[in-house]
């Protein structure tokens, strides 16, 4: 863990509010494929990682709450039977939104202070929102003595990321986020909120992320388009979700429907079997199918499903020409963000210089690129 974080955020802590605080850690995650199927009741494959928020939180005396964020030097006091949406974009929903859900459950809670930094760079499709959210909750649970379950917890960032923040998500954010096991992926049935660990060890390849560092506009309305298209399909069919349905079902309502909404459906079809053929072609250590699973998750993403941009499909289309990269593909919401990558390890260091350099001769500005270790979920820091 990030010692370094640890202790700035508790002496900023103790410096503004002079008290002795609870830390969590609460991290960021990856999805190794299974995208945009989790609010369809489908599988995603996600890990939580070692990067993430780090919050440190106490009760107060004063009439008001306030909360803290570190690195924009910015704070809001609240009170907490006033509570109402910020403005849209701002960090504040993911505060407010979480203490307005616990509430809304009949739980009481008192006034309190939270300061939070982190290292997960906002727009890197790492979710940095869905680990802000859990140290949030986490942090009142224990204060409070709140007698939340984590399946409780992690439901109650998600409403406040629907109701606060705007964004309709799924799941997994929350779910890697708060549920997440040292060196292992979770295949999460998005249906019953259960996931199945694998442990995962590449042996000679490896993950890396490379951040396009550009997160385009519109992507939260875009994501919520996307959401009612896929759920209008879905009573269209007569089901519950597309997860329920089979590409010939869908082939039945091809008329009904528009060619752009009828691809997103086929899309989420076939995302979500990609996403079951992973966990075994990693059962069967097969890592060629695994990669092509991989690309081809990335194709449908751009061109069926529609939620990528020229930067990361130019890192795809890199990663492809590379014999040594298995599979790429955009992670996350898309139209920005990271793209995550099965790479042999001896070839990690030259295709880092390698596309550094072609991504800025092609776009002019710098790409990031992390290596990650898969971590434990949220938890106090002792
Ligand atoms: C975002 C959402 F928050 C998730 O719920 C998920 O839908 C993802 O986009 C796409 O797979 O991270």
């Amino acid at each position: 863990m990030n010692t370094a974080l640890i202790d700035k955020v508790k002496k900023s802590f103790v410096n503004k509010f002079q008290s002795e605080p609870l830390m969590i850690f609460s991290p960021g995650r990856i999805n190794i494929i299974g995208e945009h199927t989790d609010y369809n009741d489908g599988f995603v494959f996600p890990a939580a990682v070692d990067k993430g928020i780090i919050a440190a939180i106490q009760k107060n005396d004063a009439k008001t709450s306030t909360a803290y964020a570190i690195d924009m030097n910015e704070s809001i006091t609240f009170e907490l039977d006033k509570l109402k949406p910020s403005s849209v974009g701002s960090w504040e929903n993911y505060v407010l939104g979480v203490v307005a859900e616990i509430q809304n459950r009949n739980k009481v809670i008192q006034n309190f202070n939270i300061a939070f930094s982190g290292d997960i760079p906002a727009g890197s499709g790492m979710s940095s929102s869905a680990a802000l959210e859990n140290s949030v909750v986490f942090g009142l649970n224990e204060l409070f003595n709140l007698g939340l379950s984590k399946t409780e917890m992690i439901l109650i960032s998600q409403k406040a990321e629907h109701n606060y923040v705007g964004v309709n998500c799924g799941i997994m954010d929350q779910y890697a986020s708060m549920f997440g096991i040292e060196n292992n992926a979770l295949l999460l049935d998005c249906r019953t909120v259960e996931a199945k660990p694998f442990k995962i060890n590449f042996n000679e390849h490896e993950l890396i992320l490379i951040n396009t560092n550009v997160k385009h506009s519109l992507s939260d309305s875009a994501y919520n388009d996307r959401r009612s298209a896929c759920e209008n399909i879905a009573s269209l069919l007569g089901i519950k979700a597309l997860r329920d349905a089979s590409e010939a079902d869908l082939l039945k309502i091809k008329a009904q429907v528009t060619p752009e909404n009828y691809q997103k459906a086929l899309y989420v079809i076939q995302e979500n079997n990609r996403a079951i053929q992973a966990s075994q072609a990693i059962l069967d250590d097969d890592l060629e199918i695994l990669g092509a699973l991989i690309y081809d998750s990335h194709e449908g993403l751009s061109k069926q499903y529609k939620v990528s941009c020229d930067e990361l499909d130019f890192l795809v289309q890199q990663a492809k020409l590379n014999k040594q990269i298995l599979g790429a593909r955009m992670m996350g919401g898309g139209f920005g963000g990271c793209t995550i990558n099965l790479i042999e390890k001896t070839e990690t260091a030259s295709f880092k210089i390698f596309i550094s350099e072609a991504y800025k001769n092609k776009f002019g500005t710098d790409c990031s690129i992390y290596s990650v270790k898969l971590s434990n979920g949220t938890h106090l820091i002792k």
